[in-house]
C-alpha cells in the first residue's frame, strides 16, 4: 500500500540518549484518526502510538570526508530501536541539511574546504558528498522502516528547503531519487516548508507530501490555505508548532506562553490537523555544536536548547506539558498512570578551582601537530581545524609607541579573537561588534590572536561562514604578514587527563587572557546538576573529559549550564576544567546548583 499520510500519535515523555532525544512529538487527530491510520497502513492498533520526529546532523556522524561514527551517543540505529521498544513511531529528518540552531545546519564543515562550493544546490561536488553520505546512513535505516517491521513511517526531504535562496528543483529531484533508490517506493516521503507561499513554491516537489511549520502567532486558516494550494487532499499537517523557542547569547531569553501554545494546539486538533511540536523536549548544544542565525548581524545560539519546551533540557514535565497534555485529553485517551516525575537534581556545591597557566604557554602540549606558516591567515577550514579554538602567531613589524588600530579587514573576525602583545592581554576583537582594537609594542613583538569559532551560521543564504582571520589584519596602515597558524587540539588533550595530570599553579593567577583552570569534586551518587561560573567572563567548560559548552555570563541570559548524571563519576574524582577567554575572578570557583537559571533576570 501506498503510504501517503502523516500518523496518529499521543505524546510520551522520554529519556535523553545523547544528541537523539526524545524531544519532537508528532500527536494528532482526534476524529479523523483512525482514517488517517489506516491510510498510512498502521493498523489500528498501532495506531494508538505516539511519535517521535528526529533530524540526524550529518556533521556530527561524518565528522571528515569517509569517517563514520555511529557509536555511543552516535549510535542511531540504537536510539531507533529504543523507540520502538518503548512504542514510538519515528518520523526521520535526514536532512542532508536538518537547520536546527545545529553548527552548519549539520552540514560538514569540511565541505566549506571547498571555498567556491554551492551548498543545498545540485553543484556536483556537493551534491558528491551527499551521495556518498546518503550511501552509507539510509542503507542503515532501510530495515528499520514501518514497511521492514521497524519504527520509521516516514523520512523528510531537505528542510525548509523553500526559504533558502537557490530555489534549485533539480537539487530536490536528485534528494528524491536518492531517497526512493535506497528507501524504496512506498514509504511517505514529504517536505516542511514556512507558512509562505513562495517558500512552498520553491520548497515541494511532486511526489512529496507538502506539510507546513508555523508558531502561536501565525494565523492556523491562513497557514493551512497555503498547505492546501499544495496538497488539495490528505492531512492537514503543521511540521513544526513552535510551543517553546530558541535562545541567543545576548538577547533575552525566550518564552511562548503556555496560553498561547494551548489555545493553538486545539485550534489544530479541532481542524483535525496533524501537530509535531517543536521542541517537545529540550536539548543541548553540548562542546561547540550550536548554530547561529546571521539577521544585520551574526548571532550566535546559547549551549541550552532547553527552547522552553514542554519538557525541559533535562527532560522534567513542566506546566506546560500539563497544559498541552490537558487540551489532548479533550481530542483523545491519554496514557493512565502517572506522568514520570522530574529526574533527582543534586547541588554538589562549590568546587574552588586553580589555575593551571595561560593558553599560549602550553602550545607544545595543545598544538601537537604544531604551527602552519602562510604569508596571510588561513581559515579554520584551510587549516582542517573545524570547530573550537586556533591561535593566530604574526610579530609587529615596527615599533607602535602611540597605540594603534588592529583591525580584521571588512569585519573578518569569524568570530571572537582574544589579543595578546608579548603574552600580554590587550583585549577582544569581535564579530559585527567589536571592530578595532588599539594596541602598542615594539618591533618584533608577538602579536596573538586566540581565536574562537563561535558556531556557523545555520540558516539564510549566509551559509558559507568560514572561520578564524578571514581577511587580512592591518596595523593602521600596514597589512601584517608572515602568520603562524596553531592549531588547538584542546578536546583531545583534555580527554587525556590534562591539565589535572600536570598538577601545577600558576604564581601569576591575576594575569588576563585566555587561560586554563582545573578542580575536582566527589559524588557519592550521579545525578543530573546545572554549573553556575558567575563571574567569569566567557570560555567553555569540560567535565571528565566531555565538553560541557560555552559559558557567557557577561551576556546572558543562558546563567547555569545542564550536567547530565551519565558525565559524572562515583568511583572516583570528578574533573572540572575551564578555559577562561578574558578573565577568570580572583578567587575562582564553579557552583554547582539544582536548578536551571535560563534568564539573567532568574
Ligand atoms: O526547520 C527549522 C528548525 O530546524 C525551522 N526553524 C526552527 C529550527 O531551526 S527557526 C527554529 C526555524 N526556521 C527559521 C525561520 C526563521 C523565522
Amino acid at each position: 500500500m501506498k503510504i501517503i499520510a502523516s500518523a496518529k500519535m499521543i505524546p510520551v515523555s522520554g529519556t535523553s540518549l545523547g544528541v537523539y532525544t526524545i524531544s519532537e512529538f508528532l500527536i494528532s487527530i482526534g476524529r479523523t484518526g483512525y482514517r488517517k491510520c489506516t491510510w498510512l497502513g498502521l493498523t489500528q492498533s498501532r495506531c494508538k502510538y505516539g511519535t517521535t520526529q528526529r533530524y540526524v546532523a550529518w556533521n556530527y556522524h561524518e565528522t571528515n570526508p569517509g569517517e563514520y561514527d555511529f557509536s555511543k551517543a552516535k549510535d542511531i540505529e540504537y536510539f531507533l530501536n529504543l523507540a520502538q521498544e518503548i512504542g514510538l513511531f519515528v518520523i526521520l529528518r535526514p536532512g542532508p541539511y536538518i537547520c536546527a540552531e545545529w553548527d552548519l545546519g549539520g552540514l560538514p564543515a569540511w565541505l566549506l574546504q571547498n571555498s567556491t562550493i554551492s551548498l543545498r544546490s545540485s553543484d556536483p561536488d556537493y551534491l558528491a558528498a551527499v551521495d556518498r553520505w546518503f550511501a552509507v546512513l539510509l542503507p542503515k535505516m532501510k530495515p528499520l522502516m514501518y514497511q521492514n517491521g521497524g519504527p520509521i513511517i516516514s523520512f523528510q526531504v531537505e528542510n525548509e528547503y523553500g526559504s533558502y535562496f537557490t530555489c534549485d528543483y533539480n537539487y530536490l529531484r536528485h534528494l528524491h531519487e536518492v531517497m526512493r533508490k535506497f528507501l524504496g517506493d512506498d514509504v511517505l516521503l514529504f517536505t516542511t516548508d514556512g507558512n509562505q507561499l513562495q517558500e512552498l513554491k520553491c520548497g515541494t516537489l511532486q511526489g512529496l507530501y507538502s506539510t507546513v511549520d508555523f508558531g502561536t502567532t501565525d494565523d492556523v486558516n491562513a497557514s493551512f490555505r497555503i498547505q492546501r494550494q499544495f496538497e488539495p487532499e490528505g492531512p492537514l499537517v503543521n511540521s513544526e508548532f513552535y510551543v517553546g523557542w530558541l535562545d541567543y547569547w545576548g538577547v533575552e531569553h525566550s518564552v511562548v506562553p503556555i496560553e498561547n501554545a494551548t489555545r493553538m494546539l486545539e485550534e489544530l486538533l479541532h481542524l483535525g490537523a496533524s501537530v509535531n511540536m517543536y521542541m517537545f523536549e529540550g536539548g543541548t548544544n553540548f562542546g561547540y555544536w550550536n548554530g547561529a542565525d546571521y539577521n544585520t548581524k551574526y548571532r550566535p545560539i546559547t549551549t541550552s536548547y532547553d527552547y522552553n519546551a514542554p519538557l525541559s533540557e533535562a527532560g522534567d514535565p513542566t506546566q506546560k506539558f500539563y497544559a498541552l497534555r490537558d487540551v489532548i485529553s479533550k481530542f483523545r485517551a491519554v496514557p493512565l498512570g502517572p506522568v514520570p516525575p522530574p529526574t533527582v537534581k543534586f547541588a554538589y556545591g562549590t568546587v574552588r578551582m586553580t589555575k593551571f597557566g595561560a593558553l599560549l604557554d602550553f602550545l607544545n602540549v595543545l598544538s601537537p601537530r604544531g604551527a602552519v606558516n602562510s604569508t596571510y591567515p588561513l581559515t579554520f577550514e584551510q587549516m582542517q581545524q573545524y570547530y573550537g579554538f586556533m591561535l593566530y602567531r604574526t610579530q609587529l613589524p615596527h615599533a607602535v609607541e602611540k597605540a594603534l588600530p588592529l583591525k580584521p579587514e571588512l569585519n573578518g573576525m569569524h568570530d571572537r579573537g582574544y589579543v595578546l602583545v608579548n603574552g600580554i592581554y590587550q583585549g577582544v576583537l569581535e564579530r559585527d561588534n567589536v571592530y578595532v582594537l588599539n594596541i602598542t609594542g615594539s618591533k618584533g613583538d608577538l602579536l596573538d590572536i586566540v581565536v574562537e569559532n563561535m558556531g556557523r551560521i545555520n540558516f539564510g543564504s549566509c551559509l558559507l561562514d568560514l572561520k578564524g582571520l578571514v581577511r587580512n589584519v592591518t596595523l593602521a596602515s600596514t597589512i601584517l604578514t608572515d602568520w603562524s597558524m596553531f592549531p588547538l587540539a584542546i578536546d583531545d588533550v583534555i580527554k587525556n587527563g590534562w591539565p589535572h595530570s600536570g598538577q601545577q599553579e600558576d604564581v601569576n593567577s591575576v594575569a588576563q587572557g585566555p587561560a586554563f583552570y582545573y578542580g575536582t569534586f566527589q559524588s557519592a551518587k550521579a545525578h543530573d546538576t546545572y554549573v553556575r561560573l558567575q563571574g567569569w567572563a566567557k570560555g567553555q567548560i569540560w567535565i571528565n573529559g566531555f565538553n560541557v559548552g560555552r559559558y557567557w555570563p557577561e551576556r546572558g541570559p543562558q546563567e547555569t549550564l545542564y550536567v547530565p548524571k551519565n558525565i559524572l563519576n562515583v568511583n572516583s574524582l570528578n574533573k572540572v576544567t575551564v578555559l577562561e577567554l578574558e578573565r577568570g575572578p580572583a578567587k575562582p570557583s564553579v557552583v554547582f546548583q539544582d536548578h536551571a537559571i535560563l534568564t539573567s533576570k532568574g
